[in-house]
């Protein structure tokens, strides 16, 4: 047995409750009593959230993250060449459980060359997996990792320059369910914060570029949830209806700024504060701080309907993307929200649309 497949061999048998061993080497494998049993991650792209787990026994959760660039609109009538997993920013929510084994199939659509790799945060090791990950065109690594701790955690590439490769748009989430799982809401739903750094538009082009420079500089053109302004206004706005309970699953991929995450007239009931899903959640909380490669997960009941917004609360970055809303339907709760006079909009000012 070589070095590689003893270490193999180990990491499936020894670390994922010595069930055993999918990969394993004939005579390990022949020792075998049991077969940890294997099947597809569970995916969604945002704002949706794969179903809940209920299987009770851990498994090896196979899950391929191939990389690509693909050129969209990043506001209206401006494109952005974004480097993606899967195609898509965010990319895609993979849901496992703890105890399980991620077996990651990592691959490489990009033409233009460069290498690419995934930094799990759930994953204990050097580089987050990304040293033994990485591929360039054409090329496939696979890997295996244990999922040690529940939690919400932010993966990303991390091929040099790593900024570059995060500021691109090379990002998603993983869950990591706690054994016995999460409590069941209504709704659940997927939200990325992540800035984008650009040069200056030349009259008549509407493509915008990367600037590495303004990333140093911290100085963002746009901060957005889920890769785009808009994602979550007009078609996109989040639904909920009046007595159900919303649970959002908020990372923060920076690459530099800190997100204060705010609900605009509601009032977190639960906090899983830096997505911390071993510890008792933190209760009635407004505004909760999201680190750069950081995550966390709220919940909340919806009493009253109407409009509520999404927003960083460091609130000038609203008029550079980073709003979104939740529609709730629902019969009026006049016991709770009553006024003399109708409500009054303000066309424009996007936090109250
Ligand atoms: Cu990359």
């Amino acid at each position: 047995m070589t070095s590689a497949t003893a270490g193999r061999t180990a990491l499936i048998c020894g670390t994922v409750g010595a069930l055993l061993c999918l990969v394993a080497a004939p005579p390990v494998r022949a020792k075998a009593k049991k077969m940890l049993p294997g099947e597809e991650a569970r995916l969604a792209f945002a704002p949706e959230v794969p179903p809940p787990i209920t299987r009770r026994k851990p498994a090896i959760v196979r899950v391929t993250l191939d990389s690509s660039v693909k050129t969209t609109e990043i506001n209206t009538g401006v494109t952005y060449t974004y480097w993606t997993f899967n195609g898509r920013v965010p990319g895609p929510f993979i849901r496992a459980r703890e105890g399980d084994a991620l077996e990651v199939h990592v691959t490489n659509s990009d033409q233009s060359g460069m290498p690419h790799n995934v930094d799990f945060h759930a994953v204990t090791g050097p580089g987050g997996g990304a040293t033994v990950t990485t591929v360039t065109q054409g090329e496939e690594r696979v890997a295996w990792f244990a999922l040690l701790h529940p939690g919400l955690y932010v993966y990303h590439c991390a091929a040099p320059p790593v900024m570059d490769h995060i500021a691109n748009g090379m990002y998603g989430l993983i869950l990591v369910e706690p054994k016995r799982g999460l409590p069941k809401v209504d709704r659940e739903f997927y939200v990325l914060q992540s800035e984008f750094y650009t040069k200056e538009l030349s009259e008549g082009v509407t493509q915008l570029e990367f600037s590495h420079e303004h990333g140093v500089q911290e100085h963002p053109r746009f901060v957005v949830f889920n890769g785009q302004v808009g994602s979550l206004t007009g078609d996109g706005a989040l639904k909920a209806k009046t007595g159900e309970r919303v649970r959002i699953y908020f990372g923060n991929a920076g690459p530099n700024l800190i997100s204060s995450f705010h609900v605009i007239g509601e009032i977190f009931d639960l906090v899983y504060r830096e997505a911390d899903l071993v510890s008792p959640p933190a209760r009635s909380i407004q505004t909760t701080l999201v680190p750069a490669g950081g995550a966390t997960v709220v919940e909340f009941d919806v009493e009253v309907p109407g409009t509520y917004t999404l927003v960083d609360h460091a609130i000038f970055r609203v008029e550079k993307g980073a709003v979104g809303y939740l529609q709730v339907e629902g019969e009026p709760r006049h016991d709770i929200y009553v006024s003399q006079d109708d409500p009054v909009g303000c066309p424009g000012c996007m936090v109250h649309p």
